[in-house]
């Protein structure tokens, strides 16, 4: 027990970095500590060529840096940044050894003996494991159906294999209920691949570049905190950052205004400024011609006109040459743009004048009094937007599209900088995650399974309320994956039923989460430092080895290894048993990219900055941007841009709101990624090991809530406990939640969280949630 509190690295340490360790004796099996010192530490001096080093990536869902493990005797002393990468990892990444020897690793497969979210487990091995799945997997085959099984998975692990993995692994049993949407941006893609045919287009590169940068329901300095530095540079050049938050957020406080806004109603800012911008004649009228839907003609039964029904690009516009209508990629054409430029009885209008519709409406003081903006700053921060150039919107990922209508949100930005030919150059766009899958061709790992039954998929909010109530079918059994669906899912007492409910639940973890100990089985899967993977993702540029550094604890394996071995017994042991470097050759196969290069460190698919739709080359079919969304159209939604008030908000459900008043928000943390790292020793040492509450000092004054004192807060759906912050840092009406906190830490705010599907990328709306604050006797 004793050996690793022998090694512990006590904060001083940490924050010394490499130099002296303290050590006693070194085990490689050692994986437990305590805090209590029982031998007296001999100092060893360790030089740098004593250690191994061995690189791998931080593969949550945050920015995927290369990290370099110092490895002696067998035993991970410590992390560093890796040299030369382009940005550097922070105290989460370093922190890392303690995740590799936490108290909570999970080292063997456990079997629940006690109740359900009890945490009490009897060891067993692999192979009782194995069968204990096997015959839970083939008994609800039989009994139920494909339709008995659930996967879920989530990014725990944004590797290029083992979710991929899962994936195939269930396809090739026939098919399971899987997810639909992401709990993370299911509204910006929605937004994204129809209008410009790419999700994930991120401009950090040029971010320094820019002049005026629009950090829009987006906290940077916390979430993109690695290349933060490339916003400090831009400022140092002269560039404003404005930050657009009910909350006065980390990045807010580095920049040179905060516009707080009420949560859910950005589209209706973004209209207003649309107005603005249109009326006051500063759009980029060129690039809306050569390089956008703007042009197209709408008829009057709202269908956009095409030359020929069979072939879907065949667009029409009007040309002002010719004075008649043409396919849009017809040569040396003058397209109409604005209206008075068709004929009066042509019948038809063209998308830029179906846009300018929803905006006109917007008036300065509609728009101020919706989302509680002095009408004096729309106006400037609109006037800004369009003459300032290069100008960037950041969103990646934002929390403010995290909401009931976020794909209108997100499309609203675009629009934005599409109005105005802010994208495709240095310094503007639309600042979004990206990373290498974007600028490289990637193939599967394994090729599709033969016969896979299409099963109703379950919307990922939804989780919980549906597995609870047998939708789409009752759901016999349940692998979990990468995922905290305990702490991550919203309305968290929805997700305990339906733990509770589903006969088999297998949760895959390294360590006893939240989620494992609501698991009938927990497997011990391996951290990154204990296997070999690829990282060609969706967070950093660079495609990555994940190198192995030290041996798992105990039976720990990589999720790989367990689907390979379930294959086996399911009679397609090959297509998923061969060596790791297969599989990573097959991810690499057509990129250009060779494991031998990535042995020698990572490496970008393309050379230079990256510039998404450079030129104005964007990846649709037409290669223009889209304004008008026939995919929205089809499910009964406005295929332009509108405003649609969040239903789960005072003006929206004033029922609902005479009992919850306060609109929740969430937010990241910088000692999580979500719940990873929640019970992070190192962590735990240097951030305050409580959740808070942040709240208006009018609200808590109202509630006889103190600064400081526990306070609950609480809705239809459950409680969340968490101390108060009494502040003007968030707009009154608003209190922000602190996300990721585990079960063991008193729970997670997602006790709270709106469980509603974001309609049109069937996203997740935790930012639209109702609550009410009392004080704790
Ligand atoms: N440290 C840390 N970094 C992370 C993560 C983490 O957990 N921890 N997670 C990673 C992941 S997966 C993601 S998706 C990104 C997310 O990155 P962000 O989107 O920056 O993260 P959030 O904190 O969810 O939301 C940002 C802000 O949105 C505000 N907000 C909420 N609702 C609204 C609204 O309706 N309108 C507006 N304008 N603002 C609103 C919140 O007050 C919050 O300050 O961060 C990544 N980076
Ligand atoms: N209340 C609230 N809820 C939210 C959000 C919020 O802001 N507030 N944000 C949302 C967003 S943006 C996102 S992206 C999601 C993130 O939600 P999740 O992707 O569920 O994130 P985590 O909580 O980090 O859970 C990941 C789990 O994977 C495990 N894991 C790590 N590596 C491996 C591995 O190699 N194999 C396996 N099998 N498991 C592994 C970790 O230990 C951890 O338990 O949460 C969403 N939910
Ligand atoms: S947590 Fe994010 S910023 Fe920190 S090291 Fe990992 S990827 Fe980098
Ligand atoms: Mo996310």
């Amino acid at each position: 027990m004793n050996e690793l509190s022998s090694l512990r690295l006590k904060r001083r340490t940490l924050l010394k970095g490499l130099g002296v360790i303290g050590l006693a004796s070194i085990s490689p099996c050692a994986f437990s500590l305590t805090s209590e010192q029982k031998e007296p530490l001999r100092r060893i001096h360790l030089k740098l060529t004593d250690y191994q080093t061995f690189r791998s990536t931080c593969a949550m869902e945050c920015l995927h840096c290369n990290l370099t493990a110092y490895v002696y005797q067998k035993k991970l002393m410590k992390i560093e940044a890796t040299e030369g990468f382009n940005v550097k990892c922070c105290l989460r990444g370093i922190s890392r050894t303690k995740w590799v020897y936490h108290q909570q690793r999970v080292t063997t497969p456990l079997l629940r003996v006690g109740k359900k979210g009890e945490g009490k487990f009897e060891p067993i091995t692999w192979q009782q494991a194995l069968d204990l799945i096997e015959k839970n997997i083939r008994a609800t085959i039989k009994e139920q159906g494909n339709e008995g099984l659930l996967l879920s998975t989530h990014a725990g692990n944004m590797d290029s294999i083992k979710n991929d993995m899962g994936k195939a692994f269930f396809d090739y049993l026939g098919g399971s209920v899987k997810q639909a949407g992401s709990l993370c941006c299911s509204a910006v893609t929605a937004a994204m691949m129809p209008m410009v045919g790419l999700r994930y287009a991120d401009t950090r590169d040029t971010i320094a570049d820019s002049r005026l940068i629009i950090c829009w329901g987006n906290n940077p300095a916390v979430t993109m905190q690695a290349y933060f530095k490339n916003y400090l540079r831009a400022q140092e050049q002269g560039a404003r950052i404005v930050v657009i938050d009910p909350r006065f957020n980390e990045t807010a406080a580095k920049a040179d205004e905060w516009i707080p806004i009420v949560p859910g109603t950005d589209t209706a800012l973004a209209l207003g400024m649309m107005k603005i911008i249109i009326e006051e004649q500063h759009i980029d009228a060129d690039f809306l011609r050569q390089h956008t839907s703007a042009v197209y003609l709408v008829d009057a039964k709202d269908q956009l006109v095409r030359a020929d029904a069979t072939d879907s690009e065949s667009y029409l516009v009007y040309d002002c040459t010719s004075q008649s209508l043409v396919r849009h990629d017809q040569a040396g054409i003058t397209p109409a743009l604005f209206q008075h430029q068709l004929p009066t009885d042509s019948g038809y209008r063209t998308v830029f004048e179906t846009v300018y519709q929803q905006a006109a409406p917007w008036t300065l003081d509609r728009v101020a009094a919706e989302t509680d903006i002095p009408a004096h700053t729309i106006l400037r921060l609109a006037r800004d937007y369009a003459t300032t150039a290069p100008a960037m919107i950041v969103q990646n990922m934002s929390g403010a599209q995290r909401t009931e209508f976020g794909t209108y949100v997100a499309a609203s930005q675009f629009y934005l900088a599409l109005l105005t030919g802010n994208i495709g150059k240095r310094g503007a766009g639309i600042c979004d995650a990206g990373g290498a899958r974007q600028m490289a061709k990637f193939s599967p790992i394994i090729p599709p399974a033969p016969a896979v039954k299409k099963i109703t998929p379950i919307p990922v909010s939804k989780v919980g309320e549906w597995v609870a109530n047998d939708r789409p079918y009752p759901i016999k059994f349940w692998w979990i994956m990468t995922m905290g669906v305990m702490t991550q899912l919203p309305n968290t007492n929805m997700v305990r039923k339906a733990l509770e409910k589903v006969p088999f639940v297998v949760v895959a973890d390294n360590l006893m989460s939240s989620t494992a100990l609501y698991a009938d089985l927990v497997l011990p899967v391996t951290t990154i430092f204990e296997d070999v993977s690829l990282m060609a993702g969706v967070r950093s540029h660079y495609v990555q080895l994940m190198e192995q550094a030290v041996e798992p604890p105990g039976e720990a394996k990589p999720d790989y290894w367990i689907f390979a071995r379930l294959a086996e017994r399911f009679g397609f042991g090959d297509v998923f048993n061969q060596p790791i470097e297969h599989y990573i050759n097959a991810c690499l196969q057509g990129s250009g990219i060779t494991l031998e290069q990535l042995k020698k460190g990572p490496v970008l698919p393309v050379s230079g900055d990256w510039i998404p739709f450079e030129n104005g080359v964007f990846r649709t079919p037409t290669r223009k941007a889209h304004f008008f969304i026939e995919e929205w159209q089809k499910k009964a939604f406005s295929p332009v841009v509108t405003y649609l008030r969040v239903n789960e908000s005072p003006q929206g459900s004033p029922e609902l709101a005479a009992k919850y008043p306060l609109m929740a928000v969430q937010r990241k943390l910088a000692r999580s990624i979500h719940s990873s790292h929640g019970m992070n020793e190192w962590i735990l040492e240097v951030q305050r090991n409580k959740p808070n509450v942040m709240i208006h000092p009018q609200d808590a004054q109202q509630r006889r809530i103190k600064h400081g004192d526990w306070a609950t807060v609480f809705n239809q759906r459950g409680e969340h406990r968490a101390i108060a912050v009494v502040t003007t840092h968030i707009k009154r009406g608003v209190v922000s939640l602190d996300n990721g906190w585990w079960e063991q830490q008193g729970g997670s705010s997602s006790h709270v969280t709106n469980d509603a599907v974001e309609a049109l990328g069937t996203g997740h709306c935790c930012n639209s949630t109702l609550v009410d604050v009392r004080a704790e006797g």
